[in-house]
């Protein structure tokens, strides 16, 4: 009985360190196990001095100690002043001493307000480390930045970093709903308990802030996009001021979607047209009233006049009179509004690609100051692969953001290992060429390019009330590097896998290596089993789970995916060239003309640019249907390859986590078949050739694909 009690007790106690694990995140603080780095850590980390005792201090403070306890499995004594060597020297510009201060004087000159310095100097011929920044937020920044070096096991001997965030908004969208539901969430429910809000504080809040603090996030938007009104009425605003109070001292700023007809559903007002001036007589007020709860609030977040959702245009204006009615009531305020051109409309027989360039683009230089225009990484919507937006460059005088989905809707939700910085990063390296050869996407993007003041990226967050947060144990690393991006969008997406991993599991040469490449080649890997060679928007309807090449029966043409392969006997793809809808157009010259012909465009962006033959020869010889089959043979064999090498990793990796991914590829490995087999069929009818050899027969009929219904896949509201 006793040791049956006992070894009930062990298993709980094993499985709440590993449940702790999945949830701890990359803040793991893995014991530091290699000796000589240990020892070097010991031997120059000896006391901590804090200065300052704002709320943030202390967190920073809480986080330093944690951090040390648990990576070296002691705290350097804690000073009240600066004494003896080897000290961490922690706090803001204003406190810390005068010599010091200037000690860093050119150090300070190299950063802005958010931005931190870590540096090894020498006071009196005694060494010190100072961690600091201009508030203690930037100093919290640098507390974080210092315990990766740690987790990353790199040496804090010399040190000398001056890092500032590149934009100013680094934020993310949250499309939960009151109710809890998440649109397009597959990590189970909104973490945010509306029921139990104001009083009750989850200590997930806590946790979350932390989290983001640690890359560097500083804002969030609470709500969908598809917006609920009532959120701004005094019953949820007390609740959110709640919440902004809780993430406040790690420096995130709380956002709202604003429903734009609110002063009608809300304000019994008989219209919400932004010219009348009642309307913005009610925004006005509503904005001065969130503002007296919490002086900082961010600012709104819109979806306008777009998938339903009401907007200016409903009362004949346009974005612009939208945009700036909501810019002037935030503004007394120092508020923004992040205006999204997300928008299409089934009125409009054009090219879907090519609508929110020709709504939007002639708007440039006539937005408010404070209005940024979120736009989506592609002209479709977040698919596996796209290329970038053609807005991006083409509004010299208008601020735009950047929005990544970071929540997996059309990569295979929760369940398929896609390490996404690697699609965030090629869509920021892409030149548009607005303004000659090197016009990034990222120069758009961090307001570089066109000396922009405010600037921002937006991510649409994977995150839910699931132990491990986001369902699947490595989109966890699709949030931090998201934020590592945001913070610097040009960081290379393989240091980003490679601080993930050391943080999130194991610092061992061996482990790294092969998972890394992996996490790299992942994304490729669903490019290849869902839409290779430029293929886009062929998934099944409403939750987008699954292939639907087949579906062609929806009220709006553009939802179709037959709209976009346009799959015939003579082939496939959407002829968007000159000859085609000519979206190729709305690019730079230099890559309109990249685009456009068919010897230079990029295989990758073959069929979203082009409608060709099956015959038509690849650059590898074969015909388009034997390359386009073998790239969806190659999809598998990639996740095949995932697999293998995680089956390597479990020495290195808890038991818990082991399993979870394993099972998970598991998944993963079905269901890029299952695309691989009913797409194949189903172009397969239109070809009326026979699959390659390397391909692997289908097992299942297209009729089978096509009968399977999803009716309660998550996400889809
Ligand atoms: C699509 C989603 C839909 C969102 C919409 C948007 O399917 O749920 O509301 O984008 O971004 O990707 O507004």
């Amino acid at each position: 009985m006793t040791s049956l009690r006992f070894v009930f007790l062990f298993l709980l106690i094993s499985f709440s360190a590993s449940a702790q694990k999945d949830y701890k995140l990359w803040l793991q603080y893995n014991t530091v196990t290699n000796p000589t780095v240990a020892s070097q850590y010991k031997s120059n980390l000896k006391g901590i001095v804090v200065l300052g005792n704002s709320e943030t201090i202390r967190i920073a403070e809480k986080e330093l100690k944690t951090g040390f306890s648990d990576m070296l499995g002691n705290i350097p004594e804690i000073k009240s002043e600066v004494k003896g060597e080897y000290n961490i020297i922690v706090g803001s510009q204003s406190n810390l001493n005068a010599e010091i201060k200037n000690e860093l004087q050119s150090d300070f000159d190299k950063i802005n307000n958010e931005g931190f310095i870590i540096k090894s100097i020498s006071i009196k011929n005694k060494k010190q480390i100072v961690i600091t920044g201009k508030n203690d937020v930037a100093v919290l920044y640098g507390v974080f930045h210092f315990l990766r070096i740690l987790q990353t096991n790199k040496s804090v001997k010399n040190l000398n970093i001056a890092d500032s965030p590149k934009t100013n908004i680094r934020i993310l969208n949250h499309w939960d709903n009151l109710d809890r539901t998440v649109e397009r969430g597959y990590a189970g429910f909104s973490l945010w308990n509306w029921q139990k809000l104001p009083d009750f504080i989850d200590q997930r809040y806590i946790d979350y802030a932390r989290t983001n603090a640690s890359i560097g996030i500083n804002g969030t938007v609470l709500t969908n996009v598809n917006a609920n009104a009532l959120i701004l009425t005094p019953q949820y605003l007390e609740k959110v001021e709640a919440l902004a109070n809780v993430f406040r001292p790690y420096g995130i700023k709380v956002y709202l979607t604003a429903r734009f007809s609110a002063p009608i559903e809300i304000g019994s007002l008989k219209t919400a047209d932004p010219k009348d001036p009642e309307v913005m007589n009610w925004w006005k007020n509503k904005s001065a009233e969130i503002y007296k709860r919490i002086p900082d609030f961010g600012g709104f977040l819109v979806k306008a006049n777009s998938e339903g959702q009401p907007g200016p245009q409903n009362y004949g204006r346009n974005h612009v009179d939208g945009a700036n009615m909501l810019a002037d009531a935030v503004a007394p305020f120092g508020g923004v509004v992040m205006w999204r051109a997300f928008v299409y409309s089934e009125h409009d027989a054009n090219d879907r690609a090519k609508q929110a360039y020709t709504e939007f683009q002639p708007y440039d230089g006539k937005f408010k100051e404070n209005v940024i225009v979120q736009v989506k990484n592609g002209a479709i919507d977040f698919q596996p692969r796209e290329p970038f937006h053609p807005l991006f460059g083409a509004m010299p005088k208008t601020p735009l953001m950047m929005e990544f989905q970071i929540t997996q809707e059309y990569l295979g939700f929760s369940t398929h290992l896609v390490f996404l910085p690697k699609l965030f990063q090629e869509v920021l390296e892409s030149d548009t060429y607005q303004k000659g050869k090197g016009s990034t996407v990222a120069k758009v993007v961090d307001g570089t390019l066109y000396q922009n003041k405010l600037t921002g990226i937006a991510g649409v967050a994977n995150i839910g009330n699931d132990l491990n947060w986001t369902g699947h144990p490595f989109a966890q690393a699709n949030w931090y590097g998201f934020g590592r991006l945001a913070w610097n969008p040009y960081l290379d997406s393989e240091v980003i896998a490679e601080e993930w991993l050391r943080s999130t599991f194991s610092n061992d040469e061996n482990f790294i290596k092969p998972v890394k490449d992996m996490m790299i080649e992942s994304r490729e890997a669903v490019v290849n089993y869902m839409t290779p060679l430029g293929l886009h928007h062929i998934m099944d309807t409403g939750h987008h789970y699954g292939p639907g090449p087949w579906v062609s029966n929806l009220s709006r043409p553009e939802w179709n995916p037959t709209y976009y392969h346009k799959a015939d006997k003579n082939g496939i793809g959407f002829d968007r060239s000159k000859s085609g809808t000519n979206a190729v157009s709305q690019y730079a010259p230099e890559v309109a003309n990249l685009f456009d012909n068919l010897e230079t465009c990029p295989e990758k962006d073959l069929l979203w640019f082009h409608h060709v033959s099956w015959d038509y020869k690849l650059k590898n010889g074969q015909t388009l249907w034997n390359g386009l089959a073998l790239k969806y043979q190659e999809g598998v064999n990639q996740v095949r390859e995932m697999q293998n090498v995680w089956n390597k990793a479990e020495k290195y990796v808890d038991s818990e986590r082991f399993n979870e991914v394993k099972m998970l590829l598991e998944i993963q490995h079905k269901e890029a078949k299952w695309w691989r087999d009913a797409c194949l069929l189903y172009f397969q009818q239109f070809s009326g050739k026979e699959l390659p050899e390397r391909v692997e027969k289908p097992t299942q009929t297209l009729e089978y694909f096509k009968s399977l219904k999803f009716p309660f896949a998550p996400g889809n509201g």
